[in-house]
């Protein structure tokens, strides 16, 4: 297919046969729910698997394991070794660089039934949950008793703790609350050979060797199932408040973070940015309605959680009144409840699903210096217009319908969005690598924050020397050494 880049099928791995389904069984004890395979199933059932969020890359697993216990994995990763039967991991399948489905017919191990909170001590607030704990599910059960999760994004709904980690997710919180570099302390892992570890321990401070589960977060399934995490989480906050401005451009966009560093200090959390085209596709694909009066080219969402409500309201409105005064905003309001915090929060969170929902989507998320963040849009638009790729009234039927950025201004990290009428090769070849480049030139990483997956392997020069790229490679050897964890992703092909 054109979704595809052409990846011929390694022949070193083997091909699953009835008599492999059979042992399957027997590891997992024969329940149901635990093997779906094209001899029982429906392709339908199988396609929830090996097809992407995005609807753009799609492989042809014929089965699917979802094992309960660390046991059981180690039992399947040790018979697939023995038998050099390739397995991709998978968590809620929400990644979006194709990395969580198969290519061909690897079997997909996935993490949903393995969803139990193991502990919580609430003097240090750190958390042992199963990989296979929902994100959301494991932040409510959190703040019943006073915490929260140290990251948040839109797919918390359905994405997996285990895969949070596999995919070292940033999301909305990490200005606040630092990467999972910071916040997980230890994990349990399986092997490709089925050797089950602990990496670290669930503690502050642990300088004993390596600090080997730091290969784990980021290594997309790549060196090992993830199985159980122990995360250090915060108190849940009891006052936050939200606000949302409009601006002029991007150089505002700037200054007001700066301000918004200075002014609100230690109580601001998130500091998230998208521009006009963000907001009409919102409005166009979901119930929501614009929280401004003014139409700006950009907008500017800003979150305080604090433990002093009066003070924190006087600080942010403050803040506002001024950036007004000084036209540094052109419009502002302040949410005045729970029910309109929610309604921003919302537009930002659903400017993934409303680009979803106009077709094809091309996204890559990419970290430049700050001042250079949006140049990387214009950029694109300007190359696509040139080339006559770039819907506009000179072209109406040309294939990209939208250009869009959007992203965490806090971070460094921006959103390049391009929606388009289908995945095809020459607009592949139009976007890529020109985009690798853009960054390449800005000393800018190509990954910020999804990870490489299928969608990225073959661009990893672009930010890493071929010195790390060795490394890298001796590393997944050390870990993997017949490659059966997640082949053809990651690693730019040899
Ligand atoms: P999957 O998609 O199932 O897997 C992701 C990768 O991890 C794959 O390579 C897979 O093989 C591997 N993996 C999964 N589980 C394990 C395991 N237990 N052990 C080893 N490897 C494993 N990302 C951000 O960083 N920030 C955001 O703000 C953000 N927002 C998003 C919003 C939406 C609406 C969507 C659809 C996605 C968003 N993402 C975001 C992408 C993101 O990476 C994920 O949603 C999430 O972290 C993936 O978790 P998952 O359980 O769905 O993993
Ligand atoms: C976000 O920040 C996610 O909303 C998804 O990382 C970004 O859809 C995207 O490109
Ligand atoms: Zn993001």
């Amino acid at each position: 297919s054109d979704k595809f880049p052409e990846l011929v099928r390694d022949s070193r791995f083997g091909s699953v046969t009835p008599e492999h389904v059979a042992r399957f069984r027997d590891i997992t004890g024969d329940v149901d729910a635990a093997v779906i395979s094209a001899g029982t199933n429906t392709a339908q059932e199988l396609d929830v698997y090996n097809e992407d969020w995005m609807r753009k890359y799609k492989g042809r697993t014929t089965l699917v394991l979802r094992p309960k216990t660390t046991q059981e994995v180690s039992a399947i990763l040790r018979y697939c070794n023995e038998h050099t039967l390739a397995v991709v991991p998978q968590g809620g399948n929400t990644g979006l660089v194709g990395g969580s489905v198969p290519v061909h017919d690897e079997i997909v191990i996935s993490t949903v039934r393995m969803n139990a909170v193991r502990s919580l001590d609430e003097v240090s607030g750190i958390l042992t949950a199963e990989a296979g704990c929902v994100l959301e599910v494991l932040d409510l059960h959190l703040r019943e008793r006073g915490f929260c999760m140290p990251l948040d994004l839109g797919a918390k709904g359905s994405c997996n703790i285990g895969g949070n980690v596999a995919s070292n997710a940033g999301g909305l919180r990490l200005l606040r609350y630092g990467s999972l570099h910071g916040t997980v302390l230890s994990m349990e892992v399986v092997l490709a050979d089925g050797t089950i570890m602990e990496l670290g321990k669930p503690l502050r401070k642990d300088n004993t060797g390596y600090d080997l589960k730091q290969l784990f977060i980021g290594s997309e399934g790549t060196l090992g199932m993830i199985t159980a995490v122990s995360i250090l989480t915060p108190p849940k906050s009891s006052a936050v408040n939200v606000a949302m401005l409009g601006v002029k451009s991007f150089a505002e966009v700037q200054e007001a973070f700066r301000r918004a560093r200075l002014e609100l200090g230690e109580i601001l959390s998130a500091f998230e940015f998208f521009d006009r085209t963000c907001m009409d596709l919102v409005k166009r694909h979901l119930p929501i309605r614009e929280p401004l009066e003014t139409k700006s080219p950009f907008y500017v969402l800003i979150e305080t959680s604090g433990s002093n409500k009066d003070h924190d309201d006087e600080k942010l409105a403050t803040f506002l009144e001024r950036l007004l005064e000084e036209e540094v905003v052109q419009d502002g309001a302040l949410a005045s409840d729970t029910a309109q915090a929610h309604a921003m929060w919302n537009v930002r969170e659903s400017i993934t699903e409303a680009c979803s929902k106009e077709g094809g989507n091309f996204k890559y998320d990419l970290s430049v210096p700050v001042p250079q963040l949006y140049a990387i849009v214009d950029a694109m638009r300007a190359r696509l217009a040139d080339l006559g790729l770039l819907r506009s009234d000179s072209a109406p039927t040309a294939p990209v319908t939208n250009v869009v950025g959007f992203g965490h201004i806090g971070d460094g990290n921006l959103h390049l969005n391009l929606t388009t009428t289908g995945w095809t090769r020459e607009l592949n070849d139009a976007i890529e690598p020109f985009v690798y480049e853009l960054v390449q030139a800005r000393n800018g990483s190509i990954s910020a924050e999804h990870g490489l997956g299928l969608m990225k392997a073959p661009y990893l020069e672009y930010s890493k020397s071929p010195e790390a790229i060795e490394l890298m490679r001796r590393v997944k050897a050390a870990f993997d050494p017949k490659g059966i964890l997640n082949p053809y992703k990651y690693f730019p092909r040899q």
